[in-house]
């Protein structure tokens, strides 16, 4: 087994030990970080979400994979600055009120931060008023919002029109991601753009600061 199948193995098995200890000798074996998150981690979250809905899995195994994940994630973070970055601006960034998701958007945080904005990750379950608030305080030229339920999609809306209540929308930018989302979601609740993926969230966010 390649050491992608056994990470792969052991985020699907919600076996935090083994992954962290997998990665590490993948990282050692001089492995690219990006391909651990790409060909091994994200389709084994893949596999856990098609179980969860076939029934074969529940939340107890969501929860233990997501710990894995995030566990790598974790050591894996440093990596993935790119390098001479310079310092391309704050970023607010969050998953949208009523959901509790956060490991795509912590990936796409870390990506951010590694190629130079600086990032103020509010969380999960972020209100629409904490999002003003926060672009409020920082000057911040961008907001990134996250969702993983069709259900909470319709917070970004209210997000985005908070936004434009504060009088806050000529000057931040709004790009949307996650699972369920689209470039005509995007379009349809007049976010900035859409990203699909951590590496597209970076390009995104650059060109909408014009870095
Ligand atoms: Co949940 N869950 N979950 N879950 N969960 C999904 C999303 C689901 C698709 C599973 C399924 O049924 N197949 C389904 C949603 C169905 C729907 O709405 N259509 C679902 C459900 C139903 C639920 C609950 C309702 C289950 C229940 O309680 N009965 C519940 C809701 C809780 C809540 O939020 N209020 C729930 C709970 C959970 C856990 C807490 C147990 C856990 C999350 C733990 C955590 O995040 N800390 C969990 C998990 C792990 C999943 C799955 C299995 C994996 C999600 C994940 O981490 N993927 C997921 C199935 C799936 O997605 N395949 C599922 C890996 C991650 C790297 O990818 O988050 O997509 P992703 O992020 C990507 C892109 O989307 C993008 O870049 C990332 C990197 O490439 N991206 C952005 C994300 N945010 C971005 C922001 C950007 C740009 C790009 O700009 C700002």
């Amino acid at each position: 087994m390649t050491r992608i199948e056994e990470l792969f193995d052991a985020v699907l098995t919600g076996n935090r030990d083994a992954a962290v200890e997998v990665a590490r000798r993948a990282l050692e074996a001089s492995v690219d970080p990006q391909s651990l998150i790409d060909d091994a981690m994200i389709p084994a979250m893949d596999e856990v979400g098609r179980r969860f809905e076939e029934e074969e899995y529940f939340v107890p195994e969501l929860l233990l994979s997501a710990r894995a994940m995030k566990s790598v994630l974790e050591r894996i973070k440093p990596l993935l600055s790119q390098k001479g970055t310079s310092h391309k601006g704050c970023i607010v960034i969050g998953t949208v009120q009523g959901d509790l998701h956060d490991i795509g958007k912590n990936l796409v945080a870390a990506m951010l931060e590694g190629a130079g904005f600086e990032v103020v990750d509010l969380g999960t379950d972020v209100s629409p008023e904490r999002f003003v608030a926060a672009v409020e305080e920082k000057s911040a030229k961008l907001v990134g919002l996250s969702a993983l339920l069709t259900v909470t999609m319709p917070s970004m809306k209210s997000t985005v029109e908070a936004l434009e209540a504060a009088g806050l929308r000529d000057r931040v930018k709004v790009m949307v991601g996650g699972a369920p989302l689209s470039t005509d979601y995007a379009e349809e609740i007049k976010a900035d753009a859409y990203a699909d993926n951590a590496t597209a969230a970076v390009r995104v966010a650059q060109a909408l600061v014009g870095a």
